[in-house]
């Protein structure tokens, strides 16, 4: 029968978005919990043509909860995550809090199934499963199946990432910053402490002894844990860029075996949830806003890589909706293969 289900973190950016996948993709609940944090306690939400009244997320929150899905940020996440799933709960989380973890399955649906294969509903054991950041599950969509095909030695990640990934707050601040400038006035700086309208800069996050930010950490140690290859090389420059909900990248490959790039496009053309956008002679390819608010990522600039000799070099460009694919669809997308 329907699991009972509960979102934790109802109305942050995520969180909304889980609810409209839940809805579109007639995801089958028994019932479902509105939780968030006291200051949102309280909140009406019509979801399905149901009023429902948000709940303060509590330790008692998930008793007969059997999938949770969270996006409230880690600390929300160390605290509640585990509680929920001494319950019994199965918790999808979006945070960053366990997916290191090495007894936690870190899970691209399309990519690496099996990693969560053990993980059963109805048997009263709960468990955990991380969704991966947003900017590897946009980069591994398009890379695993090259990947698969002739073996990723190195990877270097370019990311051009939108607001929408430091919060729905961020959205708002990058809309009445641009509006302040372009009215004469100086930009509010709350979220970011430098003007981010017009601008970009080195993403928000604090950087390393090794000189990298946590955001291009993420990328290199999820890339090398969701592929199982503790061998592969990849580095990464996460920028923050003034576009509202849609991460771009660029990516540089180097494989073990040659891979030209009408080879690589047909791979691509068939790969699942990637469309290829790869039109010179009509100078399109992927743009955040032709890719927001859509579920596939979209992939072009299919290229070799110059500073390479023979086919074992590829550049390909990738964008995709940080919120939908980047955060709320995969973690559906988690949910739909425990059904
Ligand atoms: C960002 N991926 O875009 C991070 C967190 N969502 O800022």
């Amino acid at each position: 029968n329907a699991p009972s289900i509960a979102v934790v973190g109802v109305t942050g950016a995520v969180g909304q978005e889980f609810l409209s996948f839940l809805s579109d993709r007639d995801f089958p609940y028994r019932s479902i919990k509105m939780l968030a944090s006291k200051r949102s306690a309280g909140r009406r939400i019509t979801f399905e043509d149901k009023d429902y009244v948000v709940e303060e997320l509590t330790p008692d929150s998930f008793a007969g909860v059997d999938i949770a899905f969270f996006s409230a940020g880690s600390s929300i996440s160390k605290e509640f995550a585990p509680l929920a799933v001494d319950r019994g709960t199965v918790v999808v989380d979006n945070s960053s809090a366990f997916r290191m973890d090495e007894k936690v399955p870190l899970v691209i649906p399309e990519v690496n199934p099996e990693a969560m294969q053990h993980i059963k509903l109805g048997t009263g054991k709960g468990a955990l499963i991380a969704n991966p950041n947003c900017t590897t599950i946009i980069c591994l969509m398009a890379v695993t199946p090259l990947h698969r095909r002739a073996k990723v030695l190195c990877m270097d990640v370019t990311t051009y990432q939108a607001a929408s990934g430091a919060g729905a707050a961020a959205m708002e601040e990058l809309e009445l910053q641009t509006r302040e400038v372009l009215e004469g006035k100086s930009p509010t700086c709350k979220i970011f402490k430098q003007q981010y309208a017009f601008n970009l800069f080195s993403h928000n996050v604090s950087i390393l002894s090794n000189g990298y930010n946590e955001e291009e950490m993420k990328m290199v140690k999820e890339i090398m844990k969701i592929w199982n290859d503790k061998d592969v090389k990849v580095a990464s420059t996460c920028i923050r860029v003034p576009i509202m909900r849609a991460h771009s990248m660029n990516v540089k490959l180097q494989f073990e075996r040659p891979l030209d790039e009408d080879t690589a496009r047909d791979i691509l053309k068939n790969a699942p949830g990637v469309v290829v956008i790869d039109d010179r002679e009509a100078n399109h390819f992927p743009t955040p806003l032709e890719v927001s608010n859509k579920d596939y990522v979209a992939v072009g600039r299919i290229r070799r890589d110059l500073t390479q000799d023979g086919n074992h070099g590829l550049y390909i460009y990738v964008c995709g909706d940080q919120i939908r694919k980047g955060a709320a669809l995969n973690a559906i997308q988690i949910a739909e293969l425990l059904l």
